[in-house]
């Protein structure tokens, strides 16, 4: 592969983790946030339970590649008001965002008004309190910043893009991570790989040339849909400016594992954890059926933000 057009190099002996990692009955694993925690990788895997509803459960590792999969889910769909409603058809998609001793979990809240941003924190991956639904319906794909920025909590959010229509990354700003407001457009699908719909994939990286975020571009085709990865680079100071972002997709389907499954064309990481070395290892979903591991260093992603398109 050409390392400078695609930076990430797949774990040779993927999928890491498959249905049959996982300790009881359920249609697939997929969709995992990552981070690191007492010394262990962490994923919070989303797993499909059969009746087709999603749910949350741990999985710890010592090597990031060889996961051991907790017994038992830990975050089921709420069964009490105000949240039981939003999420009586599961959760899905998590991401961890670590601010202090705090693991904040943005994660989508699905039922029968559709898909809303739901945040939650953890200390210790034990106890988990939900916060808040941060958004209406029709929204989804939520990664909070590490760390605020001018006193205000940040966080990126796709509203939109249900239904068929276009959907756009877009950034919103909280005093207390409950209300959120002050929303704009960041950045809009367009002619292309990504033609029909963007969301952000993982948790801005700080890194010294701005903050780095995977996401993913959906193309429409008549063969249908493609989920394939791109990268951007936002300004420290303020996050609403691009700084760079590459002009091509940095990583899609092309393993029988990504192109084949519930959902086919599909990689979806939700997840990634940045090394001492440099390098980054990032875990996707892959066909909406199994997770990946991919490895890229985050100088070759900055590269690919500066690239001329
Ligand atoms: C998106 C999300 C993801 C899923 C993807 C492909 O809209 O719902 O959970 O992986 O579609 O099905």
């Amino acid at each position: 592969m050409h390392r400078h057009l695609y930076p990430f190099e797949r774990f040779p002996r993927n999928p890491i983790l498959t249905r049959e990692d996982i300790p009881y009955p359920c249609n697939a694993v997929f969709n995992a946030a990552a981070c690191r925690y007492e010394g262990q990788y962490v994923l919070l895997l989303r797993v499909e339970d059969l009746k087709g509803h999603s749910h949350f459960t741990l999985a710890r590792s010592m090597d990031g590649i060889h996961f051991e999969v907790d017994p038992e889910p830990w975050i089921t769909p709420a069964t009490d008001p105000p949240f039981e409603i939003y999420e009586r058809y599961g959760v899905e998609d998590p991401r961890i965002t670590r601010i202090g001793d705090d693991y904040y979990i943005t994660y989508t809240a699905y039922g029968p008004h559709g898909p809303r941003v739901a945040i939650g924190v953890t200390r210790d991956f034990r106890g988990f309190k939900r916060i808040c639904l941060a958004t209406e319906v029709d929204n989804k794909d939520a990664v909070l910043f590490p760390e605020k920025i001018d006193g205000r909590y940040v966080l990126i959010n796709r509203p939109g893009g249900m239904g068929g229509t276009r959907g756009s990354i877009w950034i919103s700003y909280s005093p207390d991570l409950i209300y959120w407001g002050r929303s704009r457009v960041l950045f809009s699908p367009g002619p292309g790989w990504g033609n029909h719909k963007l969301g952000a994939s993982t948790p801005p990286v700080k890194t010294d040339e701005g903050w780095l975020v995977l996401y993913h571009g959906i193309r429409e085709t008549a063969g249908g849909r493609l989920y394939r990865i791109g990268v951007m680079l936002l300004d420290l100071k303020n996050p609403e400016l691009i700084v760079g972002v590459c002009p091509h997709f940095i990583f899609g389907p092309e393993e029988p594992y990504e192109r084949t499954g519930d959902v086919p064309n599909v990689v979806f990481p939700c997840g990634w954890v940045a090394e001492p070395d440099g390098t980054v290892k990032v875990y996707y979903g892959a066909a909406d059926t199994c997770i990946g591991l991919a490895e890229a260093h985050l100088a070759d992603l900055i590269s690919a933000c500066r690239r001329e398109g």
